[in-house]
């Protein structure tokens, strides 16, 4: 274990539904959140449109076209040594309202097969119950998660899902970055505001109504998945204190808060002794109704999985220049590099994360995703020579394996994010790739969706084939 990882480390990629599959209205399946997001990039930000609007350019309508192709993406993973893969059901493909009393079995028979050729390739599918899409029917009918009824949807999608798969399906999560509500609360959440609203009363109530509903999910996971774990999800933004000045310090920890809110509830299952003062701060009173505390009692997780990217800077006052990139916020940091979009690099801040969350809550970890958003180059030898993405992977590793090895941290596996190169989600971009596969396809949409192997593909398979050993030996 020195000298490389355990032997059942699940090494693998992921990915999410609305950022590979396209087939957006194909076999019943009905609009979502994901499909109302035009394409922008690091300077113009998306629109969320209201519906599908004519001769607008959606990227996840055709994205990079998973739905007809898993079986060839899938043989690539498996090429590559891949033992687990993570990627999420789509909501809107088994209820394309979001408030139908059935599910459409169309949907329900795409994941079957997805999950059936994944084992058959020895590869444990990761499964992710919500990853950014929203039903656009419950945005439009009910508000989306402001409105408690969500529960209930949830609760009904996630039976469907987890009656058809639970018996082939040992991980699954929850939400994905349940945590990103605060930062953009439309993509997570499908959450607009009227004017003048209180929009952290928007935001917490709605947080709590998928508290409960990542609950009610775990609960029907022991029931119809009995022997698999289930976890939550959260964007892990590791946060340093400017300066050694003590209101810097506690600036840190104040912006934490509204990220720990969440694995507070999901594991100890309640609220923490800090969040009636932090939230009356806000202005927010939520409305708890009997059986909730119970229910978030009964719903706890037995691992948390991260998505770790950067780290940010707190300070209680100008504390310099903002950090643009950031989707975290925060001051920049002078001792980091940043990737082209501006998002801060930080190998170390991995580990230092795995540390805080193990302290805190002593539950097994997944890194479920971290890797470079970066262009590439299609080269004329037909090749993408890509040693920065592996770079950044290998010194990400490298820290996983010290807060193993050295601090007796659980890890339980590394699933880089966009294994295939796919629609940014904060961009809508497909220039900004993460893959170690790369998809012929631009901005605009055009491209023959062909696979390349990237050099990041070969280096990775080589890391799995050495059980880590070869990120290690450098
Ligand atoms: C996470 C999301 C992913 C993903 C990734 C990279 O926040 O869970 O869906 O896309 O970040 O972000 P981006 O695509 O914006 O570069």
């Amino acid at each position: 274990m020195t000298n490389s990882f355990p032997k059942g480390f699940l090494w693998g990629g992921a990915v999410a539904a609305n950022q590979v599959e396209g087939a957006w209205n194909e076999d019943g399946k009905g609009p979502s959140t994901a499909d109302v997001a035009t394409a922008g990039s690091r300077e113009v930000p998306r629109e969320y449109t209201d519906g599908v609007q004519p001769g607008r350019f959606y990227p996840s309508h055709e994205a990079v076209d998973f739905y007809h192709r898993y079986r060839e993406d899938i043989a690539l993973f498996a090429e590559m040594g891949f033992r687990a893969f993570r990627t999420s059901v789509n909501w809107s493909r088994i209820f394309p309202n979001g408030d139908e009393a059935e599910p459409n079995a169309a949907g329900l028979d795409f994941y079957d097969r997805l999950v059936d050729e994944l084992l058959a390739h020895d590869i444990r599918p990761v499964l992710t119950l919500s990853h950014y899409e929203v039903p656009y029917g419950l945005v439009e009918r009910y508000g989306s998660w402001r409105d408690r009824r969500m529960v209930e949807f949830f609760a009904r999608y996630s039976e469907s899902v987890l009656a058809r798969l639970g018996d082939r399906v040992d991980h699954w999560l929850t939400f994905n970055e349940i945590n990103a509500i605060t930062l953009f609360p439309f993509v997570p959440a499908g959450l607009r505001f009227a004017e003048g609203e209180n929009r952290d009363a928007v935001i917490y109530q709605a947080a709590h109504h998928q508290l409960l509903a990542s609950a009610r999910a775990v609960e029907l996971a022991r029931q119809y998945s009995p022997g698999s774990q289930v976890g939550m999800m959260m964007l892990y933004p590791t946060t340093y204190a400017q300066t050694c000045h003590p209101q810097d310090a506690l600036e840190r920890v104040q912006m934490m808060r509204p990220h720990w809110l969440f694995p507070e509830v999901q594991v100890h299952g309640r609220y923490p002794s800090w969040a009636e003062a932090f939230l009356r701060g806000k202005g927010v009173t939520l409305d708890l109704q009997p059986g909730d505390a119970e229910l978030l009692a009964r719903g706890t997780v037995d691992y948390i999985g991260i998505s770790y990217y950067m780290s940010v800077v707190a300070s209680h006052q100008d504390g310099g220049e903002i950090s643009h990139g950031n989707i975290a916020g925060g001051f920049r940091n002078p001792y980091l590099a940043e990737s082209d979009w501006g998002w801060q690099i930080d190998p170390l801040g991995l580990r230092l994360a795995l540390n805080e969350l193990n302290d805190r809550y002593h539950k097994p970890i997944f890194v479920v995703e971290n890797g470079l958003g970066a262009y590439d180059e299609l080269t004329a030898d037909g090749r993408v020579h890509d040693p920065y993405r592996s770079e950044y992977l290998a010194a990400h590793l490298r820290q996983i394996h010290a807060a193993m090895t050295e601090d007796g941290v659980e890890v339980m596996g590394f699933t880089p994010w966009g294994c295939l190169d796919c629609v940014s989600m904060s961009t809508g971009q497909m220039s900004k790739r993460y893959g170690l596969i790369y998809v012929d396809r631009d901005d605009a949409g055009q491209g023959s969706l062909r696979r390349i192997r990237k050099d990041s593909f070969e280096w990775y398979r080589e890391v799995i084939a050495t059980g880590g050993a070869s990120v290690l030996k450098d």
